[in-house]
């Protein structure tokens, strides 16, 4: 406003001059008030953007579903305002893109030979290679394998603050010190107030002082906390949650790797609705060359009725979502990241659960009825180390396993936990201890009952899962025709091993009882393996692998009136046949020949006649109708 009327003063005294002068004085006139107009409406602009919370949410663009429940409580972070920036770190992303050596941009390392006797000893006390480990720097170089579309996301400015809770026993050094160290290399420095990783009573000498030590003067932000006995690794978060002071809590494995621009995606959903629960995308790091990999592109989290962590596929419309945050019916269990308000409004886990094992179910189950939700976020990506093989004892007695399951199925899954119990009758002499707190938790919080969590949120688990197996199509021990001496052995395999032709036995080293199960493979009886055929050339050998349920180099079909086991649906698939001279078990063309008619013990025909109409594909109503 003062602009004009400085403009009307500059008019009034432009009557005295020249006619030039008056014609240049116009053109000034005219340039300025252009100048004032425009200035004008971008303070207009400006400040309606910073006051109208409409606006913002037209800005910002989030999908519906994560505004429809956004915390207004007070008490929890709430952001100052919703603009979005790129979070992105340009000048470390273009450091680290120039780093050459050992494990740099996550490529597969070896070790020389002279550290073979080195690599040896710390692979048995780790079930990885700690040798190679100790030669890849700490802040060594990862490949960005986000969806490409993440490199462009922005996410709201005003964040929460984060501690980081890293429980470990006994973890290798420094694999312990790259999982800090990543996370504070890329992180926002403002948004790590802490990190503390949490000691379940390591026996390991350097894990003491010398940790202490070398965090006090290299890495400021973590700090050990202590348990004064092996507590498993319930206790040990709970422990971590409990001096944690951050608005979020992130929960982190004690062998990972925070990749780029991990944290953001993260917590922006939380700080929008404060009970929303965020998971990372698990990539794998190697066990032996430490590569840095993704496992897959997501899934969504379920479990079997004999609580075996299982995925469900991605709907078709977070498909095409992609890469925004996703609803997913259960956490993987390690790495997720929570509001420590909603955490501890949950009462954190149930205290009762000991060591480790359904930890992850009752979280899950709990956010989910008490009016939280959780999404897996694609842009967030975090590598584990998955081990070889677990090398050290547990600390629990007895099946402290089957007493957690029986803690969250008593509490959580009302007339669902029979399922459980049907699979392992034992379970019901368990004694799930006192959980009359747990109980008093759910009515407390008003929590939904387990069958809204089955019917909205995994609607379409008991599809893949039913509650109720169907019976399988052949059962019992598979023998040729011809000599009904020998069996099919599965010899307690580990995976890609292949499947051998051996005396029939009961012996506890042979493993002869095969399941035709409804899924249309072959699965050990004791265990969750499956006969599996990577290559079907002639003379291709059949393998072990855990079942995958998804049919493919997986199926077999038993045809009663030739006795041939037949792989795959197609007309040219190949026959199990063997070798009775070489006695080696192999898949070849069909024909009626000998060597490939078996015998099954047990045999439901009525199951093989449903054969064609037996279907194990994926149906259910995808409606997200608020609940009722
Ligand atoms: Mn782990």
């Amino acid at each position: 406003m003062q602009l004009l009327c400085v403009l009307e003063e500059l008019q009034i005294s432009i009557m005295s001059f020249s006619r030039r002068q008056l014609l240049r004085l116009l053109r000034l006139r005219n340039l300025l008030t252009i100048t004032a107009i425009v200035m004008l409406l971008y303070f207009i602009k400006l400040l309606s953007g910073v006051y109208s919370e409409n606006e913002n949410i037209e800005v910002i663009q989030v999908p519906e579903r994560i505004f429809r429940r956004v915390n207004v409580d007070t008490g929890s972070f709430v952001p100052a305002n919703l603009k979005k920036i790129d979070w992105h770190d340009y000048n470390l992303i273009s450091k680290e893109r120039k780093r050459v050596g050992i494990g740099e941009q996550g490529k597969p390392a070896t070790l020389p030979k002279s550290e073979a006797e080195k690599e040896k000893t710390l692979y048995a006390v780790n079930g990885f290679n700690g040798a190679l480990s100790d030669l890849i720097p700490l802040n060594r170089s990862l490949p960005d394998i986000r969806h490409s579309k993440c490199q462009e996301k922005r996410y709201i400015a005003s964040l929460p603050t984060v501690s980081v809770v890293v429980p470990f026993h006994n973890e290798h050094w420094s694999t312990l010190l790259r999982t800090a160290f990543s996370v504070l290399y890329r992180s926002p420095e403002k948004l790590i107030k802490e990190i503390f990783l949490v000691d379940d009573a390591s026996t390991k000498e350097f894990l003491k002082h010398e940790l202490d030590d070398y965090l006090g003067r290299h890495m400021p932000k973590v700090s050990v906390v202590r348990l004064k006995e092996r507590s498993g690794l319930i206790t040990a978060r709970l422990a971590g949650a409990k001096e944690a002071t951050g608005d979020v809590l992130v929960f982190l494995d004690s062998h990972t790797e925070a990749n780029v621009n991990w944290l953001p995606p993260l917590l922006e959903p939380i700080a929008l609705n404060y009970r929303t629960v965020t998971c990372p995308f698990i990539d794998v790091i190697a066990y032996d060359t430490f590569e840095y990999r993704a496992q897959d592109e997501g899934a969504r989290g379920a479990f079997d009725w004999e609580f075996f962590y299982k995925r469900l596929p991605i709907l078709p419309q977070d498909e095409k979502n992609m890469p925004e945050p996703f609803e997913s019916p259960v956490m993987a269990g390690g790495l997720f990241a929570i509001s420590r308000k909603f955490f501890w409004e949950l009462g954190g886990y149930d205290p009762g659960l000991d060591i480790w094992g359904g930890e992850q179910y009752e979280l899950s189950f709990k956010l989910w009825q008490c009016g939280g939700r959780m999404v897996d976020v694609p842009c967030a990506r975090v590598g584990h180390i998955y081990r070889k093989f677990a090398p050290f004892p547990n600390p629990g007695h007895g099946d402290f396993v089957g007493r957690n399951y029986r803690r969250v199925a008593e509490v959580w899954m009302d007339e669902y936990a029979k399922f459980l119990y049907q699979r392992r009758p034992h379970y019901n002499s368990i004694d799930p201890g006192d959980i009359s707190e747990q109980k008093a938790l759910r009515k407390r919080l008003n929590c939904k009952p387990f069958k809204w969590f089955m019917k909205k949120i995994a609607f379409d688990l008991t599809a893949k899962y039913p509650t109720i197996e169907p019976e399988p199509f052949a059962e019992g021990r598979i023998r040729p025709a011809m000599n009904n001496k020998l069996c099919v052995d599965a010899h307690r395999g580990v995976q890609n091993e292949r499947l051998y032709i051996k005396p029939c036995s009961a012996n506890p080293d042979s493993e002869q009882h095969f399941i035709f199960s409804w899924h249309k493979d072959i699965k050990s009886k004791s265990r969750n393996m499956c006969w599996d055929l990577p290559e079907s050339a002639p003379r291709s050998p059949v393998l072990l692998y855990a079942c995958h349920l998804g049919g493919g180099n997986q199926l077999w079909r038993y045809l009663e009136d030739t006795m041939q086991i037949k792989h795959g649906d197609a007309a040219e698939s190949p026959c199990l046949d063997y070798s009775p001279e070489l006695g080696e078990l192999f898949v070849s063309r069909c024909r009626a020949v000998a060597t490939q008619r078996w015998a099954v013990d047990k045999l439901d025909r009525a199951m093989l006649a449903r054969w064609d109409t037996m279907r194990s594909v994926v149906t259910g109503p995808l409606d997200y109708s608020e609940e009722t």
